[in-house]
């Protein structure tokens, strides 16, 4: 069973739901990846309105998820790979144009947050690694750039990076995603996390090449 998880966001409950869906055989546990996901949306949450678009549509991309797991194939939406194969098998992957079911494919859907999850490794590793002087806001601006930019559209481009301005200091951040007793252990949580963050990264970055799924519409 899974742990209760509180309201508060807490970066333990992100290491712990990524580094739990990552199985010995190398499968990746969608409900494990899902929760980990939602814990990343109070972490925006807790950034301020300006984060709202953000959190919300990753918000939509989890429910889309939770969709497919509710749905008359869930069992097939047990893992990454098992949806990879259940959807290719299917025909409901969407290889050239965004398919017209309802909800969109798991594969695409996935895909997108796959992507944003690149976005967090990098956006994590360079808090985790910086020093005191160092502006979050840049560090998002260019991890942004390098990870996430090149699959959005102009004006979402131009709407994410509005909303990075709105991005704390460096240490209301830590404040946001600490509590006060675990301020010395700071950046190894961090680092830990990113860590996670980057098996399940690259287990799934694995899969959709060997498919040929990386640019799904
Ligand atoms: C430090 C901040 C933490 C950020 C976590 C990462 C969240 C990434 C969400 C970016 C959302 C930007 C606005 C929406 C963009 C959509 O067009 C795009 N969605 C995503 C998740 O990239 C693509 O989805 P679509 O339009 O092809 O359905």
């Amino acid at each position: 069973p899974l742990p209760l998880w509180g309201e508060e966001f807490n970066i333990r409950h992100v290491q712990r739901a990524f580094k739990d869906s990552l199985t010995p055989r190398g499968e990746i546990l969608l409900r494990e990846y899902l929760h980990g996901w939602r814990q990343l949306t109070k972490f925006m949450d807790a950034l301020g309105t300006a984060f709202g678009l953000i959190s919300q549509e990753t918000q939509s991309k989890i429910t889309i998820m939770q969709q497919h797991q509710d749905g008359h194939h869930g069992l097939h939406y047990r893992t990454v790979q098992s949806m990879v194969n259940f959807e290719l098998a299917s025909g409901l992957v969407g290889f050239q144009t965004l398919p017209a079911t309802q909800p969109p494919s798991g594969c695409r859907t996935l895909l997108r947050l796959h992507r944003a999850l690149k976005w967090l490794e990098l956006f994590l590793h360079k808090l985790g690694t910086s020093q005191k002087d160092d502006k979050p806001y840049q560090m998002c601006l260019d991890t942004y750039r390098e990870a996430l930019a090149p699959y959005h559209s102009w004006w979402v481009q131009h709407a994410a990076a509005l909303a990075f301005l709105a991005m704390p200091s460096r240490q209301e951040l830590y404040r946001i995603i600490f509590t006060r007793q675990e301020k010395q252990a700071a950046q190894a949580i961090v680092l830990t996390t990113v860590e996670s963050l980057g098996r399940v990264y690259n287990v799934t970055q694995d899969v959709y090449s060997a498919h040929g799924m990386l640019e799904l519409p």
